[in-house]
């Protein structure tokens, strides 16, 4: 896909969505951005996976996700926090690691640059269905 196709995928996914619900994933996004270049890499996917394993096991669990995602960041109720994590633990094994991660990363990264663009970003959160 070349990039106006991608913007047009973004907006069509965007446009069905309210916009709290599209400025809460530009947040995500940009918390996840760390230096600020407008792409996720994997290792900056990286450091928002190290900031959820609490216990540093190279696992995060669901306690640890919900843990993280309700009282610590505060970025939304348990039953959006337990939505999300089942749709991350794409290896279905109740806890997320490094492969969960590749996967995820690569669902994001549609035209496979090894870079989520802000795009790709909103594109694929716009087809997730959340609760909230
Ligand atoms: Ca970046
Ligand atoms: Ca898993
Ligand atoms: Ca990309």
């Amino acid at each position: 896909m070349n990039s106006l196709v991608v913007l047009l995928v973004a907006a069509l996914a965007v446009s069905v969505k309210c916009n709290s619900e599209v400025s809460f994933a530009i947040d995500l996004f940009d918390r996840g951005d760390q230096d600020k270049d407008g792409e996720l890499t994997e290792k900056e996917l990286e450091n928002v996976f190290l900031a959820f394993d609490t216990n540093g096991n190279g696992q995060i669990t669901k306690q640890e996700f919900e843990d993280v995602w309700v009282k610590k960041l505060n970025l939304g109720p348990k039953i959006m926090a337990d939505e999300l994590f089942n749709k991350a633990d794409i290896i279905d094994n109740d806890y997320l690691d490094h492969e969960d991660l590749k996967l995820v990363f690569k669902a994001f990264d549609f035209d496979g640059d090894k870079s989520v663009s802000l795009n790709e970003f909103l594109t694929k959160w716009g087809s997730l269905t959340l609760i909230g």
